[in-house]
């Protein structure tokens, strides 16, 4: 049966399209435009309270009901579930996922977004902001890039939920300030998840 997928062009809204378009799993595009305040309508507000992109229904949710679930990391926990790709069954890797996943969602997504906010989008440039969102989404960077130096992705050698949750985070570097050539174990993480059809295919969402 086909999820129902509110999303709009951003980090967060690519992660689950991306992961829908990996799974295969057939799905419809509602275009949910938050610059225009789509997410405060509250046919939307009924699906996720929290008036933000990512949202899923899935019609044939685990007990056969309708299943409505909104932020990114718990939408790619259940679609990984429901697929049974890209999430390690064995414990150990499952939660070394998790904690790759929740690095994501705690660190990368909310330091990178208050980054993009200050450098790009404030109409006052503060340069307090700037220097701190800068120098964390460095920080960030720098962790990756040492995890990347031990292991071919986030979790380990598998490609997973915790790269995809990172991977259109990334893809706007620059409007972190950083260059990737400072970080070449990112870099080339970075260039191999590019090169996934699939990843290409949930970058465009929505057309
Ligand atoms: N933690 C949430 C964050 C979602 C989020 O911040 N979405 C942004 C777009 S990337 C949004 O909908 N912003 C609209 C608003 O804040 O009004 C998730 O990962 O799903």
């Amino acid at each position: 049966m086909t999820i129902e997928l509110y999303t709009w062009g951003t980090p967060n809204g690519r992660k689950v399209s991306i992961m829908l378009e990996e799974c295969a799993l057939p799905y419809r595009v509602h275009k949910i435009d938050i610059g225009k305040g789509d997410q405060f309508k509250p046919e939307f507000v009924a699906i996720n309270p929290n008036s933000k992109i990512p949202a899923i229904v899935d019609p044939d949710g685990p007990d056969g009901r309708p299943l409505p679930l909104f932020e990114s990391g718990a939408i790619l926990i259940y679609l990984a579930e429901k697929a049974g790709k890209l999430c390690a069954t064995d414990p150990r890797a499952r939660h070394t996922t998790y904690q790759w996943l929740m690095f994501q969602m705690g660190g990368v997504g909310p330091m990178f977004g208050q980054a993009h906010h200050f450098m790009r989008f404030a109409p006052e440039k503060i340069p307090y902001a700037i220097e701190r969102y800068g120098k964390e989404a460095k920080r960030l960077y720098g962790v990756m890039d040492r995890r990347l130096g031990a292991a071919a992705h986030l979790a380990g050698d598998a490609y997973s939920i915790a790269d995809i949750a990172t991977y259109p985070w990334a893809a706007r570097h620059e409007w972190q300030g950083v260059s990737l050539g400072e970080f070449p174990n990112v870099k080339r993480w970075f260039e191999a998840i590019a090169a996934r059809p699939a990843v290409a295919r949930g970058m465009a969402v929505p057309a």
